[in-house]
């Protein structure tokens, strides 16, 4: 089957976790958001009445007749097929584990922004989101990134990565958590990857993969911008 990727346009955003284990697998797919049409297009299934398991915001993957929502859930569907999960039923859940730990890290980096909820704008949160970005970079970067470190650190033989001893899909994503931060918080994470350089490795390793780099280099690759999930505001103390 030729996969389609349906993720709004202009930025990386959720969908960006799925297509670096799309291009990391070298797997043919359709991006959506590279068509003219592609909110519209979006929209159909959002509001569609005759679509049976309707997802409800984007990124969803379409795999033939199957429709599926949520990144953690396409990545779970994507990861057996790609190569970039554990073959067993236990490693399996073990990397959806860690997704799911990254997908709410990712909430709460967009929350920082947008800790009044995501229907105003941050023009209109920012005192709110001033307070909520010095609590994130003093508590809850260094404890998600610890527990990353942890897991990398426990997984002896897993040749630096989070699971196993090949790479799996946690590790593409953390890369690109990882990444996201360094744009976002550039002091902050440079410290935190000074004192954590197993994850710094990680990084590096991921981007030098020779299709993840090809990928990067390319023009489907958006660069990271401020309407997007990592957001640059020097204002919020960073
Ligand atoms: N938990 C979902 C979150 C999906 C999500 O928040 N999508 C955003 C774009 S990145 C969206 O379009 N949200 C619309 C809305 O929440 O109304 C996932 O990981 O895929």
């Amino acid at each position: 089957v030729i996969y389609e990727l349906y993720y709004w346009p202009e930025i990386q955003g959720r969908g960006e976790y799925v297509r670096l284990a799309l291009e990391e697998a070298g797997a043919q797919y359709v991006d959506i958001a590279l068509r003219p049409d592609a909110v519209a297009e979006i929209r159909t299934y959002l509001e569609g009445t005759d679509i049976e398991h309707p997802p409800f915001a984007p990124p969803f993957l379409k795999a033939g007749k199957q429709v599926i929502g949520q990144t953690s859930n396409i990545l779970l569907f994507l990861g057996g097929k790609l190569g970039l999960a554990p073959r067993d039923a236990a490693g399996r859940l073990w990397a959806h584990q860690l997704q799911l730990t990254l997908a709410d890290f990712i909430d709460e980096i967009h929350d920082v922004h947008h800790p009044l909820g995501p229907t105003l704008y941050f023009e209109d949160q920012k005192s709110e989101s001033k307070k909520r970005a010095s609590e994130f970079l003093a508590s809850r970067l260094p404890k998600y990134l610890d527990y990353f470190d942890h897991v990398v650190e426990r997984n002896r033989g897993g040749r630096g990565g989070l699971v196993g001893s090949t790479l799996t899909y946690p590790d593409l994503s953390l890369a690109q958590v990882i990444a996201g931060l360094e744009y976002a918080f550039p002091r902050s994470t440079q410290k935190a990857l000074r004192a954590r350089p197993r994850l710094a490795a990680l990084r590096s390793r991921v981007f030098a993969r020779p299709r993840i780099k090809r990928y990067c280099a390319s023009p489907r690759r958006l660069a990271f911008n401020n309407d997007d999930v990592f957001r640059r505001y020097p204002e919020l103390g960073d």
